[in-house]
């Protein structure tokens, strides 16, 4: 028999390895674990997400968390997959996580942004890509709307550029980007399965809650806070990290048409950014020795928000 190599969760991954690796979980995992197709790229490659749960044959309550968003954002893609393997080492051995697994799916995408990540792994210049790569309208020259600039939440408004070179390019219209349109359909046609989206991003250390933008109040602020700040009590207890918890106008900057704000809108009451490590020394080139402390905390941080909800329903 030929030994399977243990995959390392603890170095960055190009797509093709996460690719293989996506399929390897789901033949590992049979029972539990399950690959959707939900859309395709602008150079078209397919979005994929792992469908984590227990078949019951009912219409059951979900969990979204997405990944690489941002394409040089590489920790939030190591850190999807390191959730993944956590929760199914989990639910064999923690009889809470195998009564969520009754109850809920976990719906994870490890790469949102196809195209972006892997423009982001072919060379120094193009590493600190974020966008993603569909060409500028008209005579504009640059490549890449901000996927987080994209979704129809306040579409346009503030903390964005109408230059399609600019970083924080909001794209031609509301969704118009196929990445933003893949999320928003599949969340969209059953939203209110979801009692959580979580979108992970890199970095900051920052809990973010809506609204990015300044002139609008999540309705239920308060339990945002409340909750956001015990997942931050969390992460804080496994490597004394500080993450900071609040809306992006309040600990970061004022923006629109964000993934989590159109979530929040949608009705999905606890949509929550995470920022993760660091808060700047290394940025978005975090070195792979910090892959193991920042996925170890960010996931108590993610279980606190997700157990909560939970309870909250079952
Ligand atoms: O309110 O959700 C929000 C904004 C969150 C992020 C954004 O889309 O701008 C914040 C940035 C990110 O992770 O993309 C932070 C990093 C450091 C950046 O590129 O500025
Ligand atoms: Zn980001």
């Amino acid at each position: 028999t030929i030994d399977r190599v243990e995959y390392d969760y603890f170095k960055y991954h190009p797509m093709d390895e996460i690719t293989k690796w996506m399929t390897q979980i789901e033949k590992d995992y049979k029972d539990i674990a399950r690959i959707e197709d939900y859309g395709h790229t602008y150079e078209n490659r397919t979005i994929s997400l792992l469908k984590i749960g227990l078949e019951t044959g009912q219409q059951k309550k979900a969990i979204w968390m997405d990944c690489g968003i941002h394409a040089r954002e590489w920790i939030a893609p190591a850190f999807c997959q390191f959730f993944v393997r956590e929760i199914l080492q989990a639910y064999k051995t923690d009889p809470k996580m195998n009564e969520m697994m009754k109850n809920m799916d976990f719906y994870v995408t490890p790469v949102l942004n196809v195209d972006g990540y892997m423009f982001s792994w072919q060379n120094n210049e193009t590493r600190l890509w974020r966008k993603n790569r569909t060409p500028g309208p008209r005579n504009c020259t640059c490549f890449g709307t901000d996927l987080n600039r994209n979704f129809d939440a306040n579409w346009g408004t503030v903390g964005v550029s109408y230059d399609c070179c600019s970083n924080t390019y909001c794209g031609t219209s509301p969704a118009s980007e196929p990445e933003a349109q893949a999320v928003t359909k599949f969340v969209g046609s059953r939203k209110d399965d979801f009692l959580c989206f979580l979108t992970i991003h890199s970095y900051g250390q920052l809990l973010l809650v809506p609204y990015g933008h300044p002139n609008f109040t999540a309705d239920n602020y308060d339990e945002l806070m409340e909750v956001g700040l015990a997942a931050a009590d969390a992460i804080r207890q496994v490597h004394g990290k500080n993450y900071t918890v609040g809306t992006s106008p309040a600990v970061l900057y004022s923006n629109s048409g964000s993934s989590r704000d159109w979530a929040r809108m949608q009705g999905i009451p606890l949509t929550y950014t995470f920022e993760l490590r660091d808060k700047g020394m290394y940025g978005f080139v975090l070195p792979e020795d910090q892959i193991q402390p920042a996925c170890e905390e960010a996931y108590e941080g993610a279980m606190h928000i997700i157990t909560y909800a939970y309870n909250k329903t079952f």
